[in-house]
C-alpha cells in the first residue's frame, strides 16, 4: 500500500510539473546529461510518426503517451510525402506536421525532430522523394553535389518553416533535438573518402541552420563536433561505445520496443521486462540522459509508404497498439519505471557513483549526494537464479536479470522483471460481413497484349525507372511464335522483385515472389503455347522500394531475365502497360467506379476488382478490415457511406472478409507475496523492505464493464496471465469474492489477504492472487 501510495504521489507531481505548455526552454549538455534550463535532467521520449496515423488520433495518442510518463515525442519528418514532385509542397491532413508539433507542445511535452531527410523507417525509398533518382548525375547520401543541393534545400524548409512557427525550444517551442542524417555509419564505408566528407558536410550544413540547440546524428560513432552521435538498437548498454566526446551526453535514439516486421514473419515480442531492464541499465551504466522508444506507436502505413516486404501494421506490439489502444503490461512496467527513476533523479544527476559487488554476478550502483540523498539500483546480472543480497544492513531477493530500484537507497519501488501491470488481450469482433455475393460487383482487369501497348523497348526495362512509382504494376508483353520442338516449352524468368504473375494467351501459367531477405526469385513453368503466334504478358509487381543501404538510386526491380524453352528473349522487343487499367480509371473511387461495367459477384479468380459499400459503423472502438480470406492486393476506402473497393492478384474471397471492432476484452491482474514467485529461499515470514502491491487492481477499457470472471484463485495457482492453473491452495471462496467485488463494473481492486477470502487454506504457504477477467 505505502508503495503504491507513493507512487501515485509522485505521478501527481511529475504530471502537474509538466502540464504547462512547455518551451523557451534553454537546451544544453554536459558529459553527464543533457541540460535543460540549467536542471540535469533524463527524458523518456517516444516515437510517435505523424504520417502513420489520422490527426483524429494524434491528441489521444499524445494524451496517452504522456500519460505513460514520456517527456517527449520523437518523429521523423517524411521528405517524400511532403514534396511530391521538386518544389510542390504539401503539409496537409496527415502531413501537417507542424499541427502535430504544436499539439505536442499544447499537451506540455517536448519534440525530438529527425529531418533526416533520408530516414530509412521501414518507409519506402527511405523517405526520399522518387524524382530524386531522374536528377542528372545524383548519387544519394555522399559527396555528391546535387543530392546536397537537394538535401539542404529540403532541411532548410523544414528549419525554416518551424523557425516561423517558433516551435524550435530557443525560440519558446517544444523541440529541443533535432537529428540530421540517419544510421549513415552502416554505408559510409562504401562512399570512401566521399562519406566522411559528406559527414562533415553533413555536420556542418545541419550546425549552420542555427537552431541554437544541439543536433544528432544517430548511430555515427566519428559524428563531427558539436552534432551528437547517440546509439539505436535493443541494448545500447552493451553495443554502444559511447558518446563521441567526453563533454556530450549519452542518447539512446531507437531503443526497440519490438521490431519492424515483414511479409510473412512472425511478430516479434520484446517483453516489457527486457524494456525496463535494458532501459535502467542504459542510464546507470552509460549515464543515459534521453531514452527513445522506437516505436512508442507503431500505426500503419497507408498508401504506398511500406517499404519493400514491410507489412502495413508498424510496431504494433508497441506500447500503444497499432490502433492506439494501450498495451498492457508493457505500457504500464515502463510508467512504472519512468516515475522510479524520476523519484532518483536528484542523487542520479548530481551524486558520486560508487559501484558495490554484492555477489558474484550482482552489483550496486550507489549514487550519493554531499547532503546525503542517496539513490541505488542493485543490478542482479545471473540470468538464471534469483539471488539474495545484502545491502546497508537490509535484505533484497533480486530476480534473474533484473535491477531494483531503491530512490532511498532502502525501499524497493521498482524491480524490472516485476511486472505489476495487469495484462490486457486485445479482441477483434466482426461488426459487418460482407458474406452475401449480392452485395458485391466485380470487374476483370484486362491483361494486356503486346500487340495493344505503345511503350516498346529492346530488353527488359528496370520497373521503378519505368514506373516513377505511380504504381505497383509493370506489365511486360511479348509475341513469340511457336517454333519449339517440346509441346509445352519451359518458360523461366528470372526477377529481381517482388512479385511475378505470367499469362500465356490469357491464362495463368505461374506466379512468384521473392522475399524481404531475398526479394529475387526465379519462375520456371512449362506453358502451354498454341501453334503460331503466343501473347506472354507478365505482371511485376513491387511491394514497396527499397528504404536503405548504399547506391539505392541504382537499385533494380522487376525482370532480369526471360528464357524459354532454350531462347533467350531478354532483349527481344518488349511491349510495356505501367500500371493496371483499374488504376488509370481510378475505379476505387465514385466518379472512376462508373467507368467500367461492374458484373454481379461470380467466384473468386485472379485479377480482379470487387467493390461493394458499407454505413459507418457506429461507436467510439477502432475498426479493422479484416482480410484474412483474401491472397495478395490492395484496399481502398472512401467517404461517408463508404465506398470499398478491392483489388486481387490471387484467388482470395471477398465475401469472407469482415470489418472488425478493435478492443480489450480481457484483463488479468496477478499478485503475490511469494517474490520472487518461484523461488524464495528467505522462507515465506521473512520481512522484505520490498513491498509488493498487495491488490490486484483489473480495469476495462472505457464503455465497457466486467462481464465474466473466468478464473479466480487465492491460495497458490500456477503460471501466470498468459497460463495458469489452480494450486495445491485455493481458497474457495475465491470465485465469489471476486465477483461480488468485481461483476458489472468498469474497473475492481481485491486485496487479497487472508480476510478478504475469508480464511487461510494453507496457513504458512505464501499467497498468490491472479484473476483473469472478461471486458464487454
Ligand atoms: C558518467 O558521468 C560521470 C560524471 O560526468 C563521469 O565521471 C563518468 O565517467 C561517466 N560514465 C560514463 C560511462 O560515461
Ligand atoms: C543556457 O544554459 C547554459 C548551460 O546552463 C548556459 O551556459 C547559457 O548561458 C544559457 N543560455 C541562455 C541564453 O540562457
Ligand atoms: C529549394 O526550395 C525552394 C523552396 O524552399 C524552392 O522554391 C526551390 O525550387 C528549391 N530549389 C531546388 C533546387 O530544389
Ligand atoms: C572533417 O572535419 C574534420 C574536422 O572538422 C577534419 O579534421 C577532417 O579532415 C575532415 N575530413 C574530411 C574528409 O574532410
Ligand atoms: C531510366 O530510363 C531512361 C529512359 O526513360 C533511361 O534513359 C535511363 O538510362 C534509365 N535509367 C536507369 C537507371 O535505368
Ligand atoms: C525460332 O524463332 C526465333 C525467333 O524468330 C529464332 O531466333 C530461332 O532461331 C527459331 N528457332 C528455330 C528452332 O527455328
Ligand atoms: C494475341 O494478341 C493479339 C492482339 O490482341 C490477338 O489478336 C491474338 O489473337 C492473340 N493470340 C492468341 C493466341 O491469343
Ligand atoms: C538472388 O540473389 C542472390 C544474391 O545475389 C543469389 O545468391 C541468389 O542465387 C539469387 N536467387 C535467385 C533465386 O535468383
Ligand atoms: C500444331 O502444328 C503441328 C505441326 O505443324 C501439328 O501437328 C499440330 O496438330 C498443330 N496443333 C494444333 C493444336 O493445331
Ligand atoms: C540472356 O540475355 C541477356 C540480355 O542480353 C543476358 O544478360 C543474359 O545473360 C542471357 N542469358 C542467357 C542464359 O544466355
Ligand atoms: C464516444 O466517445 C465520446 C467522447 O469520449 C463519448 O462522449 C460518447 O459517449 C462515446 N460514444 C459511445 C457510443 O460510446
Ligand atoms: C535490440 O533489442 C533486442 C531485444 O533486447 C535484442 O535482441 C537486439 O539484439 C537488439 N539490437 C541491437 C542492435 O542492439
Amino acid at each position: 500500500m505505502v508503495w503504491f501510495g507513493c507512487l501515485i504521489a509522485l505521478l501527481v507531481v511529475v504530471g502537474g510539473g509538466t502540464t504547462v505548455v512547455v518551451g523557451g526552454a534553454n537546451v544544453s549538455y554536459d558529459g553527464r546529461s543533457l541540460i535543460i534550463d540549467g536542471q540535469r535532467t533524463i527524458l523518456f521520449s517516444g516515437s510517435i510518426h505523424y504520417a502513420r496515423s489520422t490527426p483524429d488520433m494524434w491528441p489521444s495518442l499524445i494524451a496517452k503517451a504522456k500519460q505513460g510518463g514520456l517527456d517527449a515525442i520523437q518523429t521523423y519528418v517524411f521528405w517524400n510525402l511532403h514534396e511530391p514532385q521538386p518544389g510542390q509542397y504539401d503539409f496537409s491532413g496527415r502531413n501537417d506536421v507542424i499541427s502535430f508539433i504544436k499539439q505536442v507542445q499544447q499537451q506540455g511535452l517536448y519534440v525530438s525532430l529527425r529531418i533526416g531527410p533520408f530516414i530509412e523507417a521501414e518507409w519506402t525509398y527511405g523517405g526520399l522523394p522518387f524524382w530524386l533518382h531522374d536528377v542528372p548525375g545524383i548519387v544519394f547520401r555522399t559527396n555528391n553535389e546535387p543530392f546536397k543541393l537537394y538535401m539542404q534545400n529540403f532541411t532548410t524548409k523544414i528549419v525554416n518553416m518551424m523557425k516561423e512557427e517558433n516551435l524550435f525550444a530557443s525560440q519558446g517551442g517544444p523541440i529541443i533535438l533535432s537529428q540530421i542524417e540517419n544510421e549513415y555509419q552502416n554505408v559510409e564505408g562504401s562512399f570512401h573518402d566521399d562519406g566522411r566528407q559528406y559527414v562533415n558536410w553533413t555536420a556542418t550544413m545541419a550546425v549552420g541552420q542555427n537552431t541554437n540547440e544541439p543536433w544528432m546524428m544517430c548511430k555515427q560513432d566519428d559524428a563531427p563536433d558539436p552534432v551528437i552521435n547517440t546509439c539505436n538498437g535493443m541494448r545500447c548498454e552493451e553495443t554502444w561505445k559511447g558518446p563521441n566526446s567526453p563533454n556530450k551526453p549519452s542518447l539512446w535514439t531507437e531503443n526497440w520496443t519490438s521490431f519492424l516486421q515483414g511479409f510473412g514473419d512472425d511478430a516479434y515480442l520484446r517483453s516489457a521486462e527486457d524494456l525496463a531492464f535494458h532501459t535502467t541499465l542504459f542510464i546507470i551504466k552509460m549515464n543515459g540522459t534521453f531514452v527513445n522508444y522506437y516505436m512508442y506507436h507503431g500505426g500503419t502505413n497507408f498508401g504506398h509508404t511500406s517499404a519493400a516486404f514491410i507489412i502495413t501494421g508498424y510496431y504494433d506490439q508497441a506500447p500503444l497498439d497499432e490502433y492506439g489502444i494501450i498495451r498492457q503490461p508493457k505500457f504500464g512496467h515502463l510508467k512504472e519505471m519512468h516515475a522510479a527513476l524520476k523519484q532518483s533523479l536528484q542523487p542520479l544527476l548530481y551524486g558520486d557513483l560508487a559501484i558495490e559487488h554484492l555477489g558474484e554476478k550482482q552489483d550496486a550502483y550507489v549514487y550519493t549526494r554531499t547532503s546525503g540523498e542517496c539513490a541505488a539500483f542493485l543490478l542482479n546480472n545471473d540470468n538464471r537464479e534469483s539471488v539474495n543480497v545484502a545491502f546497508r544492513n537490509m535484505h533484497y531477493t533480486l530476480p534473474p536479470t533484473s535491477i531494483s530500484i531503491l530512490p532511498d537507497c532502502r525501499t524497493v519501488v521498482f524491480n524490472t522483471a516485476m511486472v505489476n501491470t495487469q495484462v490486457s488481450t486485445r479482441a477483434m469482433q466482426p461488426i459487418i460481413r460482407f458474406t452475401s455475393a449480392e452485395q458485391w460487383e466485380e470487374f476483370t482487369e484486362v491483361i494486356p497484349e503486346f500487340d495493344q501497348t505503345s511503350l516498346r523497348f529492346n530488353g527488359l526495362m528496370e520497373q521503378m525507372n519505368t514506373t516513377k512509382d505511380s504504381s505497383d504494376y509493370l506489365w511486360y508483353t511479348l509475341r513469340v511464335e511457336n517454333n519449339f520442338s517440346e509441346d509445352q516449352p519451359m518458360l523461366r524468368v528470372n526477377s529481381n522483385g517482388h512479385v511475378l504473375h505470367a499469362y500465356v494467351n490469357g491464362d495463368l501459367v505461374g506466379a512468384g515472389h521473392g522475399t524481404r531477405k531475398f526479394t529475387n526469385f526465379t519462375l520456371e513453368n512449362t506453358v502451354p503455347f498454341l501453334n503460331g503466334s503466343n501473347n506472354v504478358s507478365l505482371l511485376s509487381v513491387m511491394v514497396g522500394l527499397p528504404d536503405s543501404g548504399a547506391f539505392m538510386e541504382r537499385r533494380r526491380a522487376g525482370l532480369q531475365e526471360v528464357v524459354i524453352q532454350d531462347q533467350n528473349v531478354s532483349s527481344s522487343l518488349w511491349g510495356y502497360q505501367v500500371g493496371l487499367l483499374g488504376e488509370k480509371l481510378s475505379v476505387y473511387t465514385e466518379v472512376g467506379s462508373s467507368h467500367v461495367s461492374w458484373s454481379e459477384y461470380s467466384s473468386p479468380s485472379t485479377l480482379t476488382w470487387y467493390k461493394t459499400t458499407f454505413d459507418s459503423p457506429r461507436g467510439n472502438d477502432s475498426i479493422a478490415l479484416n482480410l484474412g480470406s483474401m491472397g495478395k492486393g490492395e484496399v481502398w476506402i472512401n467517404g461517408q457511406r463508404n465506398l470499398l473497393v478491392l483489388f486481387e492478384e490471387e484467388y482470395g474471397n471477398p465475401l469472407n472478409i469482415s470489418l472488425d471492432t478493435v478492443s480489450i476484452n480481457k484483463v488479468c491482474g496477478h499478485v503475490s507475496d511469494a517474490h520472487p514467485p518461484r523461488i524464495n529461499p528467505w522462507g515465506a515470514h521473512r520481512r522484505y523492505p520490498w513491498r509488493p502491491r498487495p491488490r490486484v487492481h483489473i480495469r476495462c477499457p472505457h464503455n465497457r464493464i466486467i462481464s465474466r470472471i473466468i478464473f479466480a484463485s487465492h491460495g497458490n495457482p500456477s503460471g501466470d496471465c498468459e497460463r495458469y492453473s489452480i494450486g495445491k491452495c485455493h481458497s474457495p471462496t475465491s470465485r465469489r469474492v471476486v465477483e461480488r467485488a468485481c461483476l458489472g463494473k468498469r474497473q475492481c481492486s481485491i486485496s487479497h489477504t487472508v480476510e478478504t477470502f475469508g480464511g487461510d487454506p494453507c496457513p504458512g504457504t505464501p499467497k498468490t492472487l491472479l484473476v483473469d477477467a472478461r471486458c464487454e
